[in-house]
């Protein structure tokens, strides 16, 4: 049982500080129940606690650590960018290279506009959405997005739905007024006739969809091909437009994301976490037509302080030049499955303790539940309970989860196969110790 003595410290302090001790929810382990754990440093696959304790990590920080934390070329081309300033608010060639790069990366981006964050990315691409369908058709107000998706902290996106399927939304947060969230409609994820009876209904005033072309924040579910060619079907013949967002999958699932992944082009992409390469950075970019409409070019407006810095973007393009590697998504999805089949071999000996997986090469997930997860629904429906006495288990014997089921796990390529070993060993000590503890 690890010694957490000095994060429990830290944490109490840190409640007076900041709210719920945190600068981020999710980090707090509510979901979980038990005080979250301090990090003094990381290195590729390791994590090391403020009390010594050492973790195999696979949420590296919920996404943009995909070639391990610490990576040396990223710290050198940080580093040499540092010294020349770490920000001007003013073009440099950095900026070039690095959108450049995105450009030649993603399929269907033609021109790109570097942010801050993912949230900073989404919230832009929905005004830019409206902004550019309201030209032909003011009344095109209306977002669709799907239960169990999560587009960062965005006014309009933080909402659940009314009762019935293609309902208006109400406010899923204090402080969200209803005016800002009427024009968001909310669907099941995997649902192509709730998706045509939501168009066939306001078909005229859909100005976009916004999905998760893999889910990461329900859990992570995969999308029905189907689903993804409605959608795009239904864009066209509606004059809205698909915006996929792949803060998450980009760069993480397949070099082209999710879009290249299922060969379906959205209009507007949103990115975030590897472009960072763990520095503070988004993007949104798509076809020029659309593109053209921000500002100084159009009359969209929205601006940013430090976006593009030197720093962000000599790491960011370090790390997106890192992974063009050959055969560096094979060996993502090769570590993925054999971690997964590894604890599908290890559940035999638990027939009781149904368990679901999921693998997007970069991106797997698992759930407590006998049948695939197709959505939001069936994500909440499967064993909540039984995660949580999980996820401490393989906490203290040195795993590193996402502490909660409604998030994804992060592979990466600082991950060793006694890694993954290691981990398969863990999650048969920690079923073992559940089923102990159940029978005593
Ligand atoms: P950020 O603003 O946190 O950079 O990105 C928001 C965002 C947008 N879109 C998707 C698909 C995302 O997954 C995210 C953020 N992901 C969460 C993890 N579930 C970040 C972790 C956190 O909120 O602390």
């Amino acid at each position: 049982m690890p010694n957490f003595t000095k994060s429990k410290e830290l944490f109490e302090k840190a409640k007076e500080l900041m709210p719920g001790g945190v600068n981020s929810p999710v980090r707090a382990f509510k979901s979980i129940g038990i005080d979250p754990v301090f990090f003094e440093k990381a290195k590729g696959s390791k994590l090391y606690d403020v009390d010594g304790n050492e973790y195999i990590d696979y949420i590296g920080s919920w996404g943009p650590m995909i070639l391990g934390h610490a990576d040396p070329d990223i710290e050198e081309a940080a580093i040499a960018a540092l010294k020349n300033s770490s920000s001007f608010g003013a073009p440099t060639a950095l900026e070039n290279t690095m959108t450049a790069e995105i450009i030649k990366l993603v399929p269907s981006i033609e021109m790109v506009r570097m942010v801050n964050s993912g949230t900073e990315a989404v919230l832009s691409a929905i005004r830019l959405a409206r902004a550019f369908t309201s030209r032909s058709n003011p009344a095109k107000t209306k977002i669709i997005k799907f239960k169990g998706c999560y587009h960062g902290h965005v006014d309009p996106l933080l909402v659940q739905a009314g009762s019935g399927v293609a309902t208006l939304s109400l406010p899923d947060s204090p402080g969200i007024t209803e005016s800002v969230t009427k024009d968001t409609l909310v669907l099941p994820y995997n649902d192509v006739s709730a998706l045509e009876e939501a168009f066939n209904a306001h078909g005229k005033e859909i100005s976009a969809i916004i999905v998760e072309p893999i889910v990461g924040n329900g859990g992570c579910i995969l999308p029905e091909k189907a689903f993804l060619e409605a959608m795009r079907k239904l864009c066209d013949e509606n004059k809205s437009l698909l915006i996929f967002d792949e803060v998450m999958t980009g760069f993480r699932v397949a070099l082209g994301g999710a879009q290249e992944k299922y060969d379906i082009m959205p209009d507007l992409t949103t990115l975030g976490k590897v472009i960072g390469g763990g520095f503070p950075v988004g993007a949104y970019g798509g076809r020029k037509e659309i593109m053209e409409m921000v500002a100084p070019v159009g009359p969209m407006y929205q601006a940013g302080t430090l976006s593009g810095n030197p720093v962000a973007m000599a790491a960011g393009y370090t790390a997106i030049s890192k992974i063009q590697r050959r055969g560096f998504y094979h060996e993502l999805k090769a570590k993925s499955q054999y971690l997964i089949q590894g604890m599908q071999k290890v559940n035999q000996q638990f027939i009781d303790r149904a368990m679901t997986f999921v693998e997007a090469a970069g991106m797997f997930g698992l759930f407590f539940s006998e049948k695939p997860v197709k959505n939001f629904e069936e994500a909440k429906a499967a064993d909540t309970e039984f995660f949580k006495k999980y996820y401490v288990e393989m906490l203290n014997n040195g795993i590193y989860l996402a502490p909660s089921p409604f998030e994804a796990l992060f592979m990466s390529a600082a991950h060793s196969y006694d890694d993954l070993d290691r981990t398969i060993e863990a999650h048969e000590k920690a079923l073992i110790s559940l089923r102990e503890a159940a029978l005593a």
